[in-house]
This record gives structure tokens, sequence and C-alpha cells, in this order.
């Protein structure tokens, strides 16, 4: 059966790798793309997916514009790591589709159905919105990326998504339906390294592609870590949808720190069960990074 899914996503390079994974797996049904704020501003985010959609020809998935702005935080966008565009590499034509004529959140309304999975991979903003507005009815779960239970990307303490906009993250976490949280301690361990980037370019048009984008997303990695090569962390929470073994989970709960300034955006997750706090979400531990990349690759290179 196949699970249907709405991408709620800020590409961002690895956003684009995840929407192309999405596309090209058939135990997935995409019901449209919703756009946010995050690794750049709105506008350019929702032109970006609309440009990846185009790339492959596939302009008929809806893409549906969302929150321009964190819940209650200033807007902060992540082009130290993506760049002026937030796609900064390859080529791209420009987008012939224009996003629909609804706000995200009606357009998840509208098309949501029993048994969808919600696989938000920016800011939770739009998701938050969303809950508030609709409830979670028909959300059978929601996969994020974002978070990690011991490091952080944007502040020693805190990953970027969940950094970015906290208090939605807080609401999503505490929505009661299961959350799947694939933070940087899956993510970094699943490198697509020079090695892998030469099996993708010989994969074709759209693997040229995804080794275009790694060339540029890795130079960040390589300054910041000194790795020769690039997390593809929103196409981890993907695949997971569908291919749930490839990250080992723990049930545990998560809380989102909101108050303090040096601690923003943590997820203290519960790792050795040190409180009575019920758990709320499954935090991805592991993952078989090799698994992941012949995954990505073989779905990446039917895209032709
Ligand atoms: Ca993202």
């Amino acid at each position: 059966m196949t699970i249907p899914i709405i991408l709620d996503c800020d590409p961002g390079h690895d956003d684009a790798i995840a929407l192309l994974l999405a596309l090209a797996s058939p135990e997935v049904e995409l019901l449209g793309v919703t756009t946010v704020h995050g690794n750049q501003m709105l506008d350019k985010t929702t032109e970006n997916a609309l440009r990846v959609l185009e790339l492959v020809g596939r302009s008929d998935v809806p893409v549906a514009r969302g929150a321009d702005r964190p819940l209650v935080r200033d807007l902060q966008v992540a082009a130290h790591v993506h760049g002026e565009s937030g796609l900064d590499g390859p080529e791209l034509p420009m987008a012939t589709a224009q996003p629909v004529d609804q706000p995200a959140i009606d357009f998840i309304a509208d098309r949501i159905r029993p048994g969808t999975v919600i696989v938000a991979v920016g800011p939770l903003t739009n998701v938050a919105l969303y809950l508030e507005a609709h409830g979670t009815a028909n959300v059978e779960r929601i996969v994020l990326m974002g978070g990690a239970i011991a490091e952080g990307n944007m502040t020693p303490a805190a990953e970027f998504n969940i950094w970015a906009d906290p208090e939605a993250a807080q609401r999503v976490f505490r929505c009661g339906r299961p959350v799947t949280m694939i933070g940087l301690d899956v993510t970094h361990k699943a490198l697509l390294t020079p090695a892998w980037a030469d099996r993708f370019r010989a994969a074709g048009r759209v693997g040229t592609f995804v080794a275009e984008l790694v060339e540029f997303f890795k130079l960040y990695h390589a300054r910041t870590y000194g790795w020769d090569g690039a997390p593809i962390h929103d196409a981890v929470a993907l695949a997971q949808v569908f291919r749930p073994s490839l990250v080992r989970t723990e049930h545990r709960n998560v809380e989102i720190e909101v108050e303090s300034e040096l601690c923003r955006g943590r997820t203290v997750v519960d790792l050795w069960r040190r409180t009575e706090r019920d758990p709320n979400a499954d935090v991805g531990v592991d993952v078989d990074s090799d698994a992941f990349f012949e995954l990505l690759l073989e779905r990446v290179a039917s895209l032709g």
C-alpha cells in the first residue's frame, strides 16, 4: 500500500534530494509540497521547489507557500550553508509552474487523507500552524528532520530547523501523534563522499544534478567539520517513511528548550530515561549509511 505524504520543506540542497527521492519512490504518493522559511527566504525556497520539479518534468506536483517567518522569533536563514539562492551550485531551469493559490495549511487540509505522513524537513512553523488550525485528524505520523541528542549545527546546543522555530517544534513534539525525529546523530553518520558522488554522476542527468548539489553543500561541511562529503539530512527522513529499517530508533521523551538563549532550540532527549516524562518520539540513533545511499542512488537513477 502506498503511503500518502506531504513534504514540508525549505529547499535547500538536501531538501531537493529528498524531493527527488519522494518523486522516484513508488512506496509513497506525494500529495503535494509545502514550503517554509528556513535555508532561505520563503520566496526563494518556493521557487527552488518549483525549479527542482521542473528539472524532472514534474511541474504537475502542487506546491503551496507556507510561513515566511517563525511563530515568534526573528527570521534567520542559512545562507552560510546553502548560498544566496538557497540552492547554490548547479544550474536549474526556470519554473513554468506557479505555487497554488492557497496557503500551505489550507492546502494540506484539502489534500490530506487518512494515513498521511507529514514529512517535515525545515523549520516546523507550517506543521505547528496546521495542527493548531486543523488538529491531528488523518495525520498518521510526523517524520521530521531536526534536532540532535548531543550536538548542534546552528549553535553548540541546537540543530538549525529546531533552533529556527523552537516554539513550533515544541507544539509538534507535544501534538500527540507519533513523531519520528531524524536528527544530526543520524544524518551525520551518512556522508555522501566523493566515491558516492562519482556513482551518482555516472547514473545520469539527475544523478549528476545530485552530485553537483553535493559539490556545493560539502563546502560548508569541509569548513566546519573537516569532512570530505556532505550529509543528506532531509533525504534520510524521507527514506525512513517507507524504509524504516534504515534507521534505528529509540522511543523517548523529547522536550524543546524555548526559554534559554544559550540553549535555544535544544532537543532535550531523555535517552537514558532520567525522568518520568512520557516518551513522545521515536528518536533516530543510527543509520545504515550504505543501504541508504544504495537506495537513493537507485531511485535517483530511475529519474533519468
Ligand atoms: Ca531542509
